[in-house]
């Protein structure tokens, strides 16, 4: 005796998941000068005077100000090669990455 054997006609739809994005973030401290700050802000994440300003009287008054939101890679590249700006004069200037909520 032939039994037909049918699939179940679910479709299963192929879990895509977009990268989870990280933070970079500019940590305040008592010594780099603010306009070595904007000028590295400018630099490394295309920003203008009037946004660099902005973040970096941010991190100055609050501790910390997020700068930009990238994949881990580049998040990480940027972070470091900022810090790397101000290690170059001798600053204690910081960025950190975090993952996104
Ligand atoms: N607080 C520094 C100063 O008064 C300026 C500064 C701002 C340094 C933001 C770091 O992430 C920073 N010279």
């Amino acid at each position: 005796m032939s039994q037909t054997v049918t699939k179940p006609r679910v479709r299963t739809r192929p879990k895509v998941e977009r990268p989870r994005l990280h933070k970079v973030i500019l940590v305040n401290d008592d010594f780099t000068p603010r306009e070595f700050v904007v000028t590295v802000l400018k630099a490394e994440f295309r920003m203008s005077e009037e946004q660099a300003y902005k973040v970096m009287i941010t991190a100055h008054r609050r501790g910390a100000c997020v700068v930009a939101v990238y994949t881990r890679e580049v998040a990480e590249e940027k972070a470091t090669r900022a810090t790397e700006a101000g290690r170059a004069k001798g600053y204690p200037l910081l960025f950190t990455t975090e993952p996104e909520e």
